[in-house]
């Protein structure tokens, strides 16, 4: 890193900050790295690699997209342990990931970037600690679901037990024969209940509003089957690309783009019909059952967790909740429940991204003031007026039951595409047209109307506004997007 006041001369060629070191961070310095390219540095916050995965370390933590599908796709791994890979297991992907493209020397752990302004064609960096950097090209790779949403609940302060958002699970804390309220039934919520059941002595699931449950098979690949994907490459293929993989891919998106779909009356038969066929207790079903459309809050994928909602410890708390006291939980309709720990597994902040990094692009302009009403980028990568300043799984990119991994990759391709013409025409930076950008987000957020998501239900995909703010369009639209950019979309700007 240069020294405070030193100001490098710019080189032939150019200097890459990628910022977080998570899975796209890495996929970042990776690709970098196999184009030769060796003057990049990845500013992490964190002590270790594995961004969301570092993060969660809750009991349950799972990928709800397949493994295989869920890895990079230079670097298949065929020792997964099961269809949906859990989190401890995921993180070490990532660790080995960065050991075998040998990022160690390129990423700086502790470090936090407090600001990029672009001044006289070159970004420059201060980190929180007082450190500068300077670089022609910063790639934010900072996530989606970083922030904890920590809801204001009347009386939190006075709990005396413990509390926690689940993307702060103490290391080593455990639970076990404890009296445990989990607040919010997401993915987290219900992967926490489904792994807690059975171990606490009192489980209370507060459900502010039912969600559909997707029913998935609990496959643990055997020694043979990693075997098998070892010998035989085309096997991970298949998991990832195969004909059943393409249709599920098929299905998903024609359901969340079509709400009159047979594909979402498909969806919609399979999770009614697993609520129908796992919940005994008329009551109790009735209590799980939402009101909204399948898919139109993310789908959640679980093998057990109508199994946990029934276990004689476990209560599903619908009544809403009145207030935190002392010895527990109020619900509204006047139950105290007693518990040692709360567990808030309520969600992340999306509208944070990027922030609260500040970004000042050509001219002054303020990314701030630009994402007043939510985050924009010109197909979710780029942004006007913030030359050669890359998002990956940035605003309003595909995130519906997709593998996030898939999405990065061809983001990235894009990128580098952009990066190239920039070289080619000799300029110092690429940025789109504020032109083209509200024509994307005029023609996406009529799209977005018509999707399952706009359909009548509350979620991280929306905004303050209830406004799908996810890509609204098939995967294949995505795939042909990425593909190529439209560079008469973009401004090249000179020295
Ligand atoms: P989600 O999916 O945003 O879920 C958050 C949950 O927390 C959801 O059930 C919310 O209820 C609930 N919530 C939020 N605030 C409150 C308050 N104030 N009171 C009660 N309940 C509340 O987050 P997850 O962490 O589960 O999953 C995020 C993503 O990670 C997931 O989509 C996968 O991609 C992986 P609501 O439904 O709004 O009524």
């Amino acid at each position: 890193m240069p020294s405070a006041n030193e100001e490098p001369a710019r080189a032939a060629s150019l200097r890459y900050v990628i910022i977080g070191a998570g899975m796209a961070g890495l996929l970042a310095g990776i690709k970098l790295k196999a184009r030769g390219e060796t003057d990049f540095v990845i500013y992490e916050k964190g002590d270790r690699v594995g961004g969301t995965w570092r993060e969660n370390r809750y009991p349950g933590l799972a990928c709800d997209t397949p493994a295989h599908s869920y890895t990079y796709s230079f670097a298949p791994n065929p020792d997964w342990g099961a269809y949906y890979a859990p989190g401890p297991e995921i993180q070490r992907y990532f660790g080995a990931m960065s050991d075998r493209y040998a990022l160690g020397d390129h990423i700086v752990f502790n470090t936090e970037i407090a600001s990029c302004r672009y001044i006289d064609g070159r970004w420059r960096i201060d980190t929180t600690d007082g450190c500068k950097d300077i670089a022609d090209v910063v790639v934010a790779a900072t996530g989606v679901l970083h922030h904890p949403n920590i809801p204001e609940i009347p009386g939190l302060a006075d709990f005396k037990g413990r509390w926690l958002h689940s993307a702060r699970w103490p290391e080593g804390l455990s639970v076990e024969g404890l009296r445990i309220g989990v607040i919010g039934n997401g993915s987290t919520g219900v992967q926490i209940v489904s792994a807690l059941a059975r171990k606490v002595e009192r489980l209370v699931h507060f459900q502010r509003s039912p969600q559909w449950i997707m029913p998935c098979p609990d496959i643990q690949y055997t020694s043979e089957e990693k075997r098998a994907f070892r010998d035989d490459p085309a096997r991970i293929e298949e998991v990832r690309n195969g004909p059943e993989a393409a249709a599920r891919r098929a299905r998903f998106t024609s359901a969340i783009i079509d709400i009159d779909s047979p594909e979402l009356a498909e969806i919609q038969k399979i999770v009614e019909d697993n609520l129908e066929n796992s919940v005994r207790d008329p009551a109790l079903r009735e209590k799980l059952r939402p009101n909204y459309r399948a898919a139109c809050k993310r789908l959640i994928f679980a093998a057990h967790y109508y199994k946990a909602a029934q276990a004689p410890n476990v209560y599903v708390e619908a009544s809403g909740i009145e207030q935190v006291e002392a010895g527990g939980v109020r619900a509204e309709d006047g139950t105290l429940h007693p518990l040692d720990v709360i567990v808030l597994a309520t969600g992340f902040r999306v509208d944070q991204f990027v922030r609260p990094m500040v970004v000042t692009g050509h001219n002054g302009a303020d990314l701030e003031a630009l994402w007043r009403i939510h985050p924009r980028a010109y197909y979710a990568v780029t942004i006007p007026e913030f030359p050669n300043f890359f998002l990956l799984n940035g605003p309003t990119g595909p995130v519906g039951n997709f593998s996030l991994i898939d999405i990065a990759e061809k983001q990235w391709s894009y990128i580098e595409q952009l990066i190239e013409e920039v070289r080619v025409r000799r300029s110092v930076g690429v940025a789109p047209t504020l032109r083209a950008l509200e024509t994307y987000e005029a023609q996406r957020t009529e799209a977005a109307k018509r999707t399952v998501f706009a359909s009548g239900c509350k979620s991280w995909y929306l905004d303050a506004e209830g406004a799908p703010q996810v890509w609204p369009w098939s995967y294949a639209h995505f795939v042909e997007a990425m593909s190529k950019p439209q560079v008469e979309d973009y401004e090249f700007f000179g020295n």
